[in-house]
Protein backbone atom coordinates (compact mmCIF):
# COMPACT_ATOMS: atom_id res chain seq x y z
CA UNK A 1 0.00 0.00 0.00
CA UNK A 2 1.49 3.65 -0.51
CA UNK A 3 1.87 5.85 1.42
CA UNK A 4 -0.51 8.28 -0.17
CA UNK A 5 -3.25 5.89 0.37
CA UNK A 6 -2.69 5.07 3.98
CA UNK A 7 -3.03 8.79 4.42
CA UNK A 8 -6.08 9.27 2.74
CA UNK A 9 -7.82 6.19 4.43
CA UNK A 10 -6.41 7.14 7.85
CA UNK A 11 -8.14 10.66 7.12
CA UNK A 12 -11.23 9.19 6.05
CA UNK A 13 -11.44 7.24 8.73
CA UNK A 14 -10.91 10.47 11.03
CA UNK A 15 -14.22 12.24 9.63
CA UNK A 16 -16.08 9.19 10.08
CA UNK A 17 -15.17 9.21 13.73
CA UNK A 18 -15.42 12.96 14.11
CA UNK A 19 -18.80 12.59 12.49
CA UNK A 20 -20.01 9.77 14.81
CA UNK A 21 -18.70 11.98 17.80
CA UNK A 22 -20.47 14.95 17.72
CA UNK A 23 -20.38 17.78 18.64
CA UNK A 24 -16.57 17.57 19.94
CA UNK A 25 -13.52 20.21 20.20
CA UNK A 26 -10.79 19.64 17.93
CA UNK A 27 -7.15 20.80 17.64
CA UNK A 28 -5.48 20.46 14.85
CA UNK A 29 -1.92 21.98 15.29
CA UNK A 30 -2.05 24.89 16.88
CA UNK A 31 -5.02 26.45 15.72
CA UNK A 32 -7.99 27.22 17.95
CA UNK A 33 -10.18 24.46 19.11
CA UNK A 34 -13.28 23.56 16.16
CA UNK A 35 -16.41 22.24 16.84
CA UNK A 36 -18.17 20.27 14.48
CA UNK A 37 -22.32 20.47 15.10
CA UNK A 38 -24.63 17.09 13.81
CA UNK A 39 -27.89 18.89 13.06
CA UNK A 40 -30.64 15.57 12.75
CA UNK A 41 -33.92 16.22 11.30
CA UNK A 42 -33.68 20.37 12.40
CA UNK A 43 -32.30 19.21 16.11
CA UNK A 44 -28.91 18.91 17.67
CA UNK A 45 -27.09 16.06 18.32
CA UNK A 46 -25.50 16.04 21.87
CA UNK A 47 -24.78 19.62 23.77
CA UNK A 48 -26.75 22.55 22.70
CA UNK A 49 -24.86 25.26 24.03
CA UNK A 50 -21.65 25.98 22.56
CA UNK A 51 -19.34 28.43 24.25
CA UNK A 52 -16.65 30.76 23.85
CA UNK A 53 -14.53 34.05 25.63
CA UNK A 54 -14.99 36.98 24.17
CA UNK A 55 -12.62 37.92 21.25
CA UNK A 56 -12.17 34.59 20.47
CA UNK A 57 -13.00 33.28 16.82
CA UNK A 58 -15.67 31.15 16.41
CA UNK A 59 -15.47 28.32 13.81
CA UNK A 60 -17.94 25.22 13.97
CA UNK A 61 -18.24 23.16 11.39
CA UNK A 62 -22.15 21.77 10.86
CA UNK A 63 -23.74 19.54 9.35
CA UNK A 64 -27.44 18.83 8.76
CA UNK A 65 -29.37 15.72 6.88
CA UNK A 66 -31.65 18.47 5.63
CA UNK A 67 -31.30 21.46 3.66
CA UNK A 68 -31.93 24.98 5.52
CA UNK A 69 -30.90 28.88 6.96
CA UNK A 70 -29.32 28.64 9.52
CA UNK A 71 -29.59 32.37 11.39
CA UNK A 72 -26.95 33.34 14.44
CA UNK A 73 -29.18 35.95 16.43
CA UNK A 74 -27.46 39.11 17.84
CA UNK A 75 -24.73 38.85 15.01
CA UNK A 76 -27.15 38.37 12.34
CA UNK A 77 -25.15 35.88 10.60
CA UNK A 78 -26.98 33.20 7.96
CA UNK A 79 -25.49 30.27 6.87
CA UNK A 80 -27.46 28.51 3.89
CA UNK A 81 -27.00 24.30 4.68
CA UNK A 82 -27.11 22.02 1.85
CA UNK A 83 -28.13 18.38 2.79
CA UNK A 84 -25.23 16.41 3.88
CA UNK A 85 -22.71 18.97 3.00
CA UNK A 86 -20.07 20.43 5.98
CA UNK A 87 -20.66 23.89 5.77
CA UNK A 88 -18.47 26.39 8.28
CA UNK A 89 -20.05 28.94 10.68
CA UNK A 90 -16.69 31.74 11.34
CA UNK A 91 -17.34 35.30 13.08
CA UNK A 92 -14.72 36.54 15.27
CA UNK A 93 -17.02 36.92 19.00
CA UNK A 94 -16.84 40.97 19.62
CA UNK A 95 -20.13 40.79 21.45
CA UNK A 96 -20.94 38.63 24.60
CA UNK A 97 -24.37 37.20 25.52
CA UNK A 98 -26.42 33.97 24.81
CA UNK A 99 -27.40 33.92 21.18
CA UNK A 100 -29.79 31.50 19.59
CA UNK A 101 -29.16 29.59 16.19
CA UNK A 102 -32.40 29.19 14.37
CA UNK A 103 -33.89 27.80 11.55
CA UNK A 104 -35.31 30.06 8.84
CA UNK A 105 -38.22 28.94 6.37
CA UNK A 106 -38.47 30.12 3.15
CA UNK A 107 -40.25 33.41 3.95
CA UNK A 108 -36.62 34.03 5.90
CA UNK A 109 -38.78 33.88 8.99
CA UNK A 110 -37.66 31.94 12.45
CA UNK A 111 -40.07 28.44 12.00
CA UNK A 112 -38.88 26.81 14.87
CA UNK A 113 -37.28 27.48 17.66
CA UNK A 114 -33.71 27.80 18.86
CA UNK A 115 -31.29 24.66 17.16
CA UNK A 116 -28.72 25.23 19.76
CA UNK A 117 -26.97 28.30 21.52
CA UNK A 118 -23.58 30.21 21.23
CA UNK A 119 -22.89 31.61 25.00
CA UNK A 120 -19.84 34.31 24.67
CA UNK A 121 -18.72 34.61 27.95
CA UNK A 122 -16.94 38.73 28.49
CA UNK A 123 -13.36 38.89 28.82
CU1 LIG B 1 -33.72 34.15 12.96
Amino acid sequence: MKLSSIVETASLTLLVLILSLTPISLHAGNKTADVLVNIVQGKIEGVDTLRYNQNEKVAITINSDKPMELHVHGYDITLNLKANELAILEFDAVTAGRFAVTQHDAHGGDSHGAIFYIEIYPE
